[in-house]
């Protein structure tokens, strides 16, 4: 009866929600057949995607209905997790925690965010509040994997991290990627779904798309140009083209210079780049250098775009820098068809104020010296952090939506350090790679099941943009938002098990619920520019479309002088020193890029079958000359070797990888003892983290510089000529 009526409730139902599986925050349309999902489609009233889905959003109803995905919390005991009720779960990890901070002080306890906490309206509000008032010096996230470079780089010459300007795909004529593959990831930190079809519109108006990037990738093949481009090497390719500019009175004073502190300063800069030394280290024609400057500064409008693959370097701060700089002086700041600032909804810029990530290098990091960006640590170094015995020492760990024993360069090793954590709680759907070695596991409600509002990514919308979802499915009656998770672990670390401070936690969880997302959206889209409420968005459930990005500075420049600093010291320092340094002797070896898949997501996704299926995705690709000349031929398996570790795979050739590299995609190496994915761990693949080097950073703010890992590879010994084993 009860069952009957519940199914009643929802069945034949219909609901609009968004998928929150990458940063295209599709509008969908699930519809529910009783509890289970019949079907999701794209919602064609969605303003921004108008029904547009990629094939990954099978993975929201997979997600939902994973047998391996956790409804209730675990705990270790013994060497194996097993189930617990959520009082239990709640008190063994609030206890946990307690005792370390009390006995090693606040900075013991480090917490370290994941990607999909980007994508949760609960953990972007009361989430960020939970965590940062831990106040502990050791916060970590994929942030330092991925986008400090970009966010130091807008901080510095605009005066917030989040001040980062995307490109104004709807009206620009030509378009220059810098290290992103769009059409696979589906853009990141400019949220556009169906980049297909933008980039062929941009195209169809008689525009320009131009790709640069070591590897002729999915969008590199769907550009009018695509430019290999040595790994790590793009600071010199964007000062080459720099001095193009300002040598061929390219640059556009009139509107930017005397808003600008430091145009002479970059001018100078990029004067005294040689272009036969641009060419020598990015192994880019000086003539082509030349003919890029020009095509991008002579375009009607133009816009450059860069992702991961700009940040991933050892000096992935002076390529983000360089490329704002580039719109700035060819007049491409924000003005449409350039690049432009998004006006969203929530001010993101005054809510990541408040809660202290305007700064960098107000600390450092205890073992080795590294500087803080936007308040938190590189993950790079949390496993110095465990290793290393004395005050301020890490001893606990709370890991919410992250997967760092994967994610996190030279992954194996904080794999290995995890396991000496004397606690360690994880928030998250999966008992995996790196939650297994979680005393307490406490999984939140799947992604169909909580609201839903892009606090983040609506600020790097190529238009403006709002959307609310309630709810699409009811939450489970023993389901809990990841938020609320926080929020009760939170007042057991603060208040003890004492009458007084069980009475302070009741009031504060009770307190805090009423406060909750909604409560503090609400009051974000009131205070925001736009006066905006939930009951306004609920009267447009796909979607509010707030109309074309506009010009926003000055007055939304928060630097003190209300300028651009277009040559931050700092960087300058560092570009000059880059500058002096000659081009590297041909070395043995490969550099090793990573890649990605459309129907993945870094570390997780791989336990469903429909997004899994099909030929092995973990390969290493490699040039067919350079495979030649090492005597090793399709369809072989390697060794793989770096300074930090070794792995296996099959090699795959294709000249799309330029020659001198090779390219792992990451977040495979499933399959570890201890892990509850049956569906990945027969597609277990290895870890391309095995092999990246948690001592190859980004200068300027320890981001890892996945793109400049050197390996050696070769014929695993058992196929090769005489070898075998016995
Ligand atoms: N070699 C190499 N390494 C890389 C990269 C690369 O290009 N090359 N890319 C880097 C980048 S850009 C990133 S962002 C990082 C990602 O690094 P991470 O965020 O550490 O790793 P993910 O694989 O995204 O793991 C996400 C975790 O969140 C859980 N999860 C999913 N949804 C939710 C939710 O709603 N709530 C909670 N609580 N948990 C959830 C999943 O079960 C999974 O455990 O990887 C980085 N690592
Ligand atoms: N399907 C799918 N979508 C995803 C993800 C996923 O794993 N799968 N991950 C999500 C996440 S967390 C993020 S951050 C975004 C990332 O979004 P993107 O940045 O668009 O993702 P990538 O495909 O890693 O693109 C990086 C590109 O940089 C190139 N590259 C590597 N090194 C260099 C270099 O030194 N210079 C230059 N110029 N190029 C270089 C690589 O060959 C690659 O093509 O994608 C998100 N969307
Ligand atoms: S592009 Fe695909 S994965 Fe990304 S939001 Fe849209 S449907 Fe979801
Ligand atoms: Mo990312």
């Amino acid at each position: 009866m009860l069952r009957s009526r519940r199914r009643s409730e929802v069945s034949g139902g219909r609901r609009l929600a968004t998928c929150v599986l990458c940063e295209a925050a599709c509008g969908i349309v699930v519809d529910v057949d009783g509890d289970r999902v019949a079907s999701i489609r794209g919602d064609a009233d969605d303003p921004m995607s108008r029904g547009y889905v990629c094939p990954k959003v099978i993975g929201m109803r997979d997600l939902h209905e994973d047998p391996d995905r956790l409804r209730r919390p675990l705990v270790r005991s013994g060497g194996a997790h097993r189930e617990a009720t959520w009082e239990e779960a709640l008190r063994v990890a609030g206890d946990g925690l307690r005792r370390v901070r009390k006995e090693h002080g606040a900075d013991a306890v480090a917490v370290y965010q994941g990607n999909p906490a980007a994508h949760n309206l609960g953990l972007l509000t009361v989430g960020q509040i939970v965590l940062r008032s831990l106040g502990t010096k050791n916060l970590y996230s994929a942030s330092s994997s991925d986008q400090v470079p970009q966010m130091l780089a807008a901080e510095l010459m605009f005066g917030n991290p989040v001040l980062m300007p995307v490109p104004d795909l709807e009206r620009t004529g030509h378009l220059l990627v810098f290290g992103a593959n769009p059409l696979v990831s589906n853009g990141s930190l400019m949220t556009a779904p169906n980049m297909r079809a933008r980039l062929a519109a941009i195209r169809a108006r008689g525009g320009r798309v131009v790709v640069v990037d070591p590897r002729r990738t999915e969008t590199a093949e769907a550009a009018d140009e695509h430019v290999f481009i040595a790994p790590a090497s793009d600071p010199w390719l964007l000062l080459g083209m720099l001095r193009v500019v300002f040598e061929e009175g390219l640059a556009r004073p009139e509107r930017w210079v005397d808003r600008c502190n430091g145009w002479a300063e970059l001018e100078a800069l990029a004067l005294s780049t040689e272009l036969a030394a641009a060419s020598a280290h990015t192994r880019v024609p000086a003539e082509t250098i030349a003919r890029l400057a020009r095509d991008f500064a002579r375009a009607e409008s133009a816009a450059v775009y860069g992702r991961v693959g700009i940040c991933h370097q050892p000096h992935g701060s002076l390529a983000a820098w360089l490329l704002y700089a580039l719109a700035t002086v060819t007049g491409n700041l924000d003005r449409a068809g350039g690049s432009m600032f998004t006006s969203p909804a929530v001010e993101v810029t005054k809510l990541v104020r408040m809660l202290g990530f305007v700064g960098h290098g107000r600390w450092k990091s205890r073992v080795r010296g590294l500087p803080e960006v936007a308040g938190e640590l590189p993950i790079a170094t949390l496993a110095d952090e465990i290793e290393t015995s004395g005050a301020g020492q890490v001893r606990a760990l709370l890991t919410c939506a992250g997967n760092p024993a994967l994610s996190a360069p030279n992954g194996k090793r904080l794999d290995a350090a995890l396991s000496r954590l004397s606690f360690m709680v994880s928030v998250d759907g999966y008992l995996n790679e790196t939650t297994r070695h979680a005393n307490v596991i406490l999984p939140p409600v799947s992604p169909l099941e909580r609201s839903h509002y892009d606090v983040a990514l609506n600020a790097f919308a190529v238009r403006n943009f709002a959307k609310y979802v309630p709810r699409p499915l009811p939450k489970p009656p023993d389901g809990r938002d990841d938020w609320e998770i926080l929020l009760e672990l939170g007042a057991r670390v603060w208040l003890d098990g004492s009458t007084l401070g069980r009475a302070a936690r009741a009031v504060s969880t009770r307190f805090g619920a009423r406060l909750g997302p909604e409560a503090i959206l609400e009051g974000l889209l009131r205070g925001g520019p736009r006066k905006l409420s939930l009951g306004a968005l609920k009267k447009h459930p796909s979607g509010l479309d707030l109309g074309p990005l506009e010009p926003i500075f000055p007055a939304a420049l928060e630097t003190r002088d209300k300028r651009v600093a277009l040559a931050p010291p700092e960087l300058l320092t560092e570009a000059k020193a880059l500058l002096r340094t000659p081009v590297a002797a041909a070395e043995r070896g490969f550099v090793l890029i990573g890649r990605r898949h459309l129907r993945s997501n870094n570390s997780w996704l791989h336990n469903s079958h429909a997004l899994i299926k099909g030929p092995e995705r973990c390969t290493l690709m490699m040039h067919p000359d350079d495979a030649g000349a090492l005597g090793l031929g399709a369809g072989a398996s390697v060794e793989i070797e770096s300074r930090v570790g070794r792995v296996e795979a099959p090699l795959e050739l294709t000249d799309s990888v330029m020659r001198g590299v090779v390219s792992l995609p990451h977040g495979f190496g499933h399959g570890k003892a201890g892990a509850r994915l049956g569906v990945a761990a027969r597609h277990a693949g290895v870890s391309a983290n095995d092999l990246t080097d948690d001592h190859l950073l980004d200068a300027a703010t320890g981001n890892a510089a996945f793109s400049a890992v050197r390996v050696e590879v070769r014929a695993l010994e058992r196929d090769r000529p005489g070898g075998g084993r016995p």
